[in-house]
């Protein structure tokens, strides 16, 4: 077979008459600039070629297109842009196909809607994740998408930037055929089209929605997107695509890409994407081979450890759980079987794969059941005596090649390693509750963890479809340890002046889901103050001490749990007690303190700063391998909002401004 090379990353050859352009860029056949230009140069020779009936584009490998090359966009666009690409498919005499291999997004899902028929395989997923990065399609995405599935549709997938699978793209009208050979379909759908008008997608009218239904779509969609500017842009331009012409709105549509491209927010969310992809990948690690995992125990059925069986069941483990008693088994059990159920009934497990997890489970009260798992996880209560215990009774019972992972919050898995017969084999696994819904956890690096051992947890989390940031052993780790240093600004300011609802208002108009007091009720005040208790022999009396929480805990008022904390309430709403306004006036005036006012900025600004402060001493001690890892950290299990990049971020982003 003749292969003609119209770039280092796109070449095409003949298949029954019709050109067959492979696109192939690894890792993810990003439409970069030498991509971009072989593209062109394929549609060129097409015209040219009288051989050729028409054209299909495809991917190499297991992608078809992972969308415009993310890395390019710190730098002006290089022609020819991808509106030009999509443009001249569009155009084309000749119809041009796309046999979609596996994911189109973004710039990819554009390429397959210029083209004039598109075909996929069962492993195709089609979707314009834009305002993932904080900007929206720039290659006639917005006008092109509802011209196929309708405008309530495409608000739904561009304002989400939600992907859909191969079965729904067919059932949406976004594809013409599925087939499991993608290019030969694609093939003999391009002669079907030879003689015949080419529906270009561009030209037709858009599908009629139903103005209701496309209104609560975009209601929907926007009211996830709180602080953000992208999605309600997205959808701003989808709905005009029925109002204007095509070519004002891709006019309209590449001005507003070009605005957001350079804004903060997809600066943000660049940041994150790509911190998201370092994470877990540790220098020391290159060329260790983690260990076989095959059958995971787990010690402590609580909410937590019922939350990490069903990760690990879901994601093919055999799970022994363990508990105390045969009741308190049964009782685990019993919360795992309603996780699955759960799953099951929202789509996200299908009914053979819960009835496999099922088979793979077994609980018992027995702790010798673990003599021949590969992995032990103890998720009992955060205290060091009973992990220790645990700790040192598992060393008598699984194999000396088994890890053994404590799943602790607070307390030094040093100091639990230490006590054990076998320290190198022990690792931290900090999962974030509830474990089976939590992206998150802290793989903490103990002093004397194996290197292989460390791998192993790592490989292990990421096969559960978790987001496992490194860190080393120290008290809180990396998020608590910064959440500590957050809340303890936080209530500096109560003392001088600002009250909990204006701190907490400030961080919601900013970005935050959910202010720190409020955060503080619903986790429960007791966890905090049995710390601070815990830490109070050694506290330095020089440095400032605020002891407001501690006086709403002994008044009984531990937050939700309790009916009040920082806040009253009363069915399920939050409201300022004047009791505690009055707390915190005494609290001040006890220590001669005249309060003063804080702007909405300043609060955000003090707030941010003694985050990334803390996080800056993380960095120097050695304990976070990178700013990055900890604003990944923030934003996956602190509420952090992404669009803003984590506290390490919005430090460099404030640096840069006054640089
Ligand atoms: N550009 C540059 N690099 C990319 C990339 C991209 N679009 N996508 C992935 N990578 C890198 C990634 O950093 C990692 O690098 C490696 O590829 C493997 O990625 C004009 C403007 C396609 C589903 O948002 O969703 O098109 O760490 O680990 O798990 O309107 O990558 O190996 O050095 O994620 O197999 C829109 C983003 C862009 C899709 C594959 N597209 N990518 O998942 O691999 S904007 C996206 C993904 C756009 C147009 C607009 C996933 C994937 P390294 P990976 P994966």
């Amino acid at each position: 077979m003749d292969v003609t090379r119209f770039s280092g990353s796109v070449y095409g050859s003949i298949r029954d008459g019709v050109l067959v352009v492979t696109i192939d860029n690894p890792p993810v056949n990003a439409l970069s600039t030498d991509v971009r230009e072989g593209l062109c140069r394929a549609l060129d020779h097409a015209v040219s070629l009288e051989g050729a009936a028409g054209v299909v584009i495809t991917g190499a490998g297991r992608v078809f297109v992972g969308g415009a090359d993310i890395r390019e966009f710190a730098t002006p666009p290089v022609a020819p842009i991808l509106p030009d690409v999509t443009q001249r498919i569009e155009q084309s005499d000749k119809p041009v196909v796309a046999a979609i291999n596996g994911a189109a997004l973004g710039g990819g899902a554009e390429i397959a809607l210029a083209c004039h028929g598109r075909v996929a395989s069962a492993a195709a997923i089609f979707g314009l994740p834009e305002v993932k990065l904080g900007i929206v399609p720039g290659a006639g995405g917005t006008q092109r998408l509802p011209r196929l599935v309708g405008t309530a549709h495409a608000v739904e997938m561009i304002g989400s930037g939600r992907s859909v699978k191969a079965d729904e793209a067919k059932r949406f009208g976004l594809i013409d055929a599925l087939a499991d050979d993608a290019v030969a379909e694609a093939v003999t759908l391009a002669h079907g089209m030879a003689n015949a008008p080419l529906r270009r997608t561009g030209e037709l009218a858009v599908v009629p929605a139903d103005e209701a239904e496309t209104e609560a779509m975009a209601s929907k969609v926007l009211a996830k997107a709180r602080g953000q500017v992208a999605p309600a842009e997205a959808v701003r331009l989808v709905r005009a695509a029925a109002l204007t012409s095509l070519e004002k709105g891709l006019a309209d549509e590449r001005t507003t890409f070009l605005r957001l491209r350079d804004s903060d927010e997809a600066a943000a969310l660049r940041h994150v994407f790509f911190a998201e992809r370092q994470a877990g990948k540790v220098a020391k690690l290159e060329g260790i081979s983690p260990r076989p995992v095959v059958t995971v125990g787990i010690v402590g059925l609580g909410l937590m450890g019922s939350g990490i069986a069903v990760s690990a069941l879901t994601a093919g483990y055999c799970v022994i759980g363990v508990e105390q008693t045969d009741d308190d088994a049964q009782k685990g059990r019993t919360c795992i079987v309603g996780l699955l159920g759960k799953a099951a009934q929202s789509g996200r497990l299908t009914p053979d794969a819960r009835k496999a997890c099922l088979q793979r489970l077994a609980t018992t009260a027995d702790l010798t059941a673990l003599s021949g798992v590969d992995l032990a996880i103890e998720a009992v209560f955060d205290n060091l005596a009973i992990k220790t215990d645990l700790l040192q009774r598992l060393d008598g019972v699984v194999r000396p090649d088994a890890i053994l992972a404590t799943n602790t919050s607070y307390l030094n898995p040093d100091e639990l390693a230490a006590a054990t017969i076998h320290p190198e084999r022990i690792v931290g696994l900090h999962f974030f509750s509830p474990a089976n819904v939590m992206r998150l956890v802290e793989v903490i690096d103990c002093a004397a963890t194996r290197l292989d051992v460390l791998a192993t947890a790592l490989a292990f989390a990421k096969r559960l479809g978790k987001l496992p940031v490194v860190c080393s052993a120290a008290e809180g780790f990396i998020g608590n340890r910064i959440f500590s240093a957050y809340r303890r600004e936080a209530e500096f300011m109560v003392e001088d002046g600002a009250m909990p609802e204006e701190i907490d208002a400030a961080l919601e108009a900013w970005g935050f889901p959910m202010g720190i007091f409020a955060v503080n009720d619903m986790a429960g005040l007791e966890i905090a103050w049995a710390r601070r208790k815990r830490q109070a022999a050694t506290r330095n009396p020089n440095e400032r001490y605020v002891e407001i929480a501690d006086q709403l805990c002994e008044a009984g008022r531990l937050g939700r749990k309790t009916g009040c904390g920082w806040y009253t309430y009363s069915s399920g709403e939050k409201t300022v007690d004047p009791q505690v306004t009055a707390l915190i006036e005494t609290a001040r005036k006890a220590k001669g303190i005249v309060p003063r006012q804080f702007s909405a900025d300043e609060i955000v600004a003090h707030l941010l700063r003694s985050m990334a402060d803390e996080g800056s001493v993380l960095l120097s001690e050695g304990i976070a391998g990178s700013a990055g890892d900890i604003d990944l950290v923030m934003i996956n299990g602190y509420g952090f909002p992404a669009h803003k990049g984590g506290p390490m971020f919005q430090a460099r982003l404030k640096r840069d401004s006054h640089a």
